[in-house]
């Protein structure tokens, strides 16, 4: 067929499954700008009711179309929430259960679908799979966790590298694509996926000051001592107090010599003379005034809060920045009409609740992710669903819009009806399982494994090294701090939770014994 026919063949394919579904046909099929950002808490973007920042392109996003309060992560980690994301599948299919497999990119993925469907597919920033992309017609990734300040990338044709802040140089290359390079002949899928906010949190120039002078509002959990909760709570390696380190998490100037010194100019070290200037001249006085103080116990606990979340929020605050940029890039071009966006996070993360940074946990500040889609003359502006929807259901979305099929081996479900409804369907889910494995011998932060099933009230969580339980009721402990496992007045709820996890289990086909172990 030649490429034209393709096309026509495609459209066609594409209006009879929407007319199968009941619905209009769009004159075109849309494109597709999935926003993604790496370790973006909602409890750091305005349109979630933020204490801390102001994100108003992001906020915008939300005004214009349908934000998601319950959107959960199947495995609050960055590599294996990616992998579900492209497969529709749980880890233990998609075989990415943790940071340190690899994805195996001959397997079944919404790209390489939406490809042959005729979509013009393109990559750029974050990808942390180590294999190399498969089902993109372009792609232009960082490399592992890749770096803020003069970042390398990877692409199909080798290496290259570009001058300027993470953040900045993701969104030019977007924007070169989207205006020079795409066939605009197709409707396009873009993944323009960012490094920020991950750590350590380096602020880019044009918000290196931001917050100065500022106190930022503490979590109520700061000071937790992890009582009433099985063990894993107290034995993890994620305190800010404890684990957090002055250097390279908190931009301390280590001894030269040390350790940290060398990982500390793992990142600092990338600046050109110019940045080095620029950050030092902001960062040497404050860093001076901290080690006079000599901080000490709750005291510094405070600082290194007061430091983690500025630079944060610094982080955020470019990322903002540049999510506008490329919608203002849309409207300008008269694309934003025909073009869904969609932003979400890879998983949450602590913000200092329970004293923590990171994410892993099934509690909720990991647990949920940010996730905002617009889409004009579908999706109600200004709209919200408090339906448990899920990273997984995001192919089956896409595919859906793209008028693909959607394959029976994929396990989410499509957001169509949501969004364009506004309610959840009689028969959407009103349970959700939840599994966690990086949990072997000194993995980072030393998160033990877990799995569980959270309903709108209710959380169950069992840990299944140490074979402890907890229990939580969302409505009368929403910052999870007492766990009412074997608590008698929580009997029923918990066998009914004890059942529904084990039909969760057997209905997305979780093998018994941990695969965890066959993966090494
Ligand atoms: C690195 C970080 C961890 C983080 C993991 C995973 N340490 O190991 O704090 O949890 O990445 O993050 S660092 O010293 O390298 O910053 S993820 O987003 O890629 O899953
Ligand atoms: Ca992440």
């Amino acid at each position: 067929m030649t490429s034209i026919s393709v096309r026509l063949a495609s459209i066609a394919l594409a209006v009879s499954a929407l007319a199968i579904s009941g619905r209009a046909a769009p004159a075109e099929r849309p494109n597709i700008l999935f926003i993604f950002a790496d370790d973006h808490a909602y409890q750091a973007m305005s349109a979630y009711g933020s204490r801390i920042n102001h994100t108003p392109n992001l906020d915008r996003l939300a005004r214009e179309g349908m934000l998601f309060r319950n959107a959960l992560v199947t495995n609050s980690i960055c590599a294996p929430s990616r992998a579900v994301i492209l497969t529709g599948k749980y880890s233990h299919l998609n075989g990415v259960l943790d940071n340190r497999l690899s994805f195996d990119g001959s397997q079944q993925t919404f790209p390489k679908l939406l490809q042959r469907v005729g979509y013009q597919t393109a990559l750029i920033g974050k990808w942390h799979l180590k294999t190399d992309p498969t089902g993109f017609d372009h792609w232009e990734v960082l490399p592992g966790q890749g770096h803020y300040y003069n970042p390398d990338f990877r692409t199909a044709n080798g290496p290259t590298h570009h001058e300027g802040y993470v953040t900045d140089v993701t969104t030019d290359l977007a924007l070169e694509w989207l205006q020079d390079e795409r066939d605009p002949s197709k409707p396009f899928m873009l993944m323009y996926q960012h490094k920020a906010p991950h750590r350590n949190w380096m602020p880019g120039p044009a918000h290196l000051t931001l917050y100065d002078g500022m106190e930022i509002p503490e979590p109520e959990t700061l000071f937790d001592d992890y009582s009433n909760r099985a063990s894993p709570a107290r034995n993890q390696e994620m305190e800010i107090g404890r684990h957090m380190t002055l250097e390279s998490d908190l931009k301390i100037i280590p001894e030269k010599g040390t350790r940290a010194y060398q990982q500390y100019m793992g990142s600092y070290g990338r600046l050109t003379p110019e940045q080095k200037r620029m950050w030092d001249a902001i960062y040497e006085p404050k860093n001076a005034a901290f080690k006079k103080a000599n901080l000490q116990g709750r005291d510094l606990v405070r600082w290194k809060y007061q430091r983690y979340i500025k630079d944060y929020l610094r982080s955020v605050a470019s990322l903002d920045d540049n999510v506008g940029r490329v919608l203002r890039w849309l409207d300008a071009t008269g694309l934003a009409d025909n073009t869904m966006v969609i932003y979400a996070s890879d998983q949450g993360f602590y913000l200092g609740e329970h004293g923590w940074f990171d994410k892993r946990w099934m509690y909720e500040e990991s647990l949920k992710t940010p996730l905002v889609v617009r889409w004009p003359g579908v999706v109600e502006p200004g709209s919200e669903s408090g339906a448990l929807v899920s990273n997984i259901d995001l192919p089956e979305t896409l595919l859906e819009i793209a008028g693909a099929e959607v394959p029976g081996d994929m396990q989410g479900r499509s957001l169509i009806p949501i969004l364009e409804t506004g309610d959840a369907p009689p028969d959407w889910r009103r349970t959700f399982y939840y599994h966690y494995y990086e949990g072997h011998e000194g993995a980072p932060h030393a998160v033990a494994r877990h799995y569980g099933v959270r309903t709108e009230r209710h959380k169950l969580i069992h840990y299944y090294d140490a074979d402890e339980w907890e229990l939580f009721d969302l409505v009368n402990d929403p910052t999870e701090m007492h766990s009412r496992y074997g608590d008698p007045a929580y009997k029923e709820v918990q066998e009914e939770l004890l059942e529904e996890l084990k039909r969760l289990q057997t209905e997305l086909k979780v093998p018994e014994k941990d695969p965890y172990q066959e993966a090494r």
